[in-house]
């Protein structure tokens, strides 16, 4: 990983002030709240080429071949009202599609609630927001140059990479610039306007409106229709017995 390159490629004010490295890592998102407790500010970012615990949401693991993908932790400071800070995580939805995009302009990109990146209705990346003290870390993680066989087998029908798709293979420190300059731009949006303006554009890049899926949230599931994102940014699904907001769980097409 070049992380001058990364560095030539930023056109931010604050995000990317600090870019801490290091070719092997537990995870990110740990290595950045292990840093926070010592001390460490807003806008600063842990990239790895590989993690041995890479985490999902919900204790799952996120799983990534050496020196192939985009593994990152961001820094940011939590919105005034704590109980916002999911919102962060939509912000981070937009920011790095909109980063991905100007690498890989395809119209097969788009957003599934809550935190997942689909490319072609596969996952090609995912975001994962944790509270630590009184910053959020922000941990991405995109699949570039993964072959199929790289996957293991549990995930190779449900994900997918750039090279996958489109057979070629892609900078990860050019489209980490992109992606990083692409999040401060919707950050800065968010802190200006307020979170009106994000849930209108993270529903422009969400293809799940007005689709059948399935719920699972961690206390049981259900079937409905998406309706929309409701003011906070939550999910509002339309089920037999009447609109439901989830909070938290997987949406799965069915
Ligand atoms: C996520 O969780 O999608 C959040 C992933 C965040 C990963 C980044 S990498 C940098 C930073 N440091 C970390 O330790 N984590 C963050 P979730 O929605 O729970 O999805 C996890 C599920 O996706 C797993 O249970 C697998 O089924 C699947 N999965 C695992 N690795 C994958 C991959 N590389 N591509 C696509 N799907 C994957």
């Amino acid at each position: 990983m070049d992380i001058n390159k990364i560095k030539s490629g930023l056109k931010t004010d604050w995000l990317g002030s600090k870019i801490h490295y290091q070719p092997s890592v537990d995870s990110t998102n740990s290595w950045a709240a292990r840093t926070i407790n010592s001390g460490c500010g807003r806008g600063e970012v842990f990239l790895t080429d590989f993690q041995s615990k890479g985490q999902g949401r919900l204790d799952r693991t996120w799983e990534s071949p050496s020196e192939k993908n985009i593994l990152l932790s961001l820094v940011d400071n939590p919105p005034p009202d704590t109980k916002k800070t999911h919102q962060l995580t939509l912000i981070a939805g937009i920011g790095f599609l909109d980063g991905l995009k100007n690498i890989f302009p395809e119209t097969a990109l788009s957003l599934k609630w809550p935190n997942d990146i689909i490319l072609s209705g596969k996952k090609l990346g995912g975001i994962l927001s944790k509270h630590q003290n009184n910053s959020v870390v922000i941990g991405v993680g995109i699949n570039v140059n993964t072959t199929l066989e790289d996957f293991s087998p549990t995930i190779r029908n449900t994900a997918i990479s750039l090279k996958i798709f489109s057979g070629k293979e892609y900078s990860r420190e050019e489209i980490i610039a992109s992606c990083l300059n692409s999040y401060e731009e919707w950050r800065n949006i968010y802190e200006t306007k307020g979170i009106e303006i994000i849930i209108k554009n993270w529903e422009k890049r969400s293809d799940i409106f007005g689709k059948s899926v399935k719920i699972t949230e961690p206390h049981g599931s259900f079937e409905g229709i998406v309706e929309m994102l409701d003011a906070d940014g939550f999910l509002l699904v339309k089920a037999p017995d009447g609109i439901k907001q989830v909070i938290s769980g997987d949406v799965i097409p069915i």
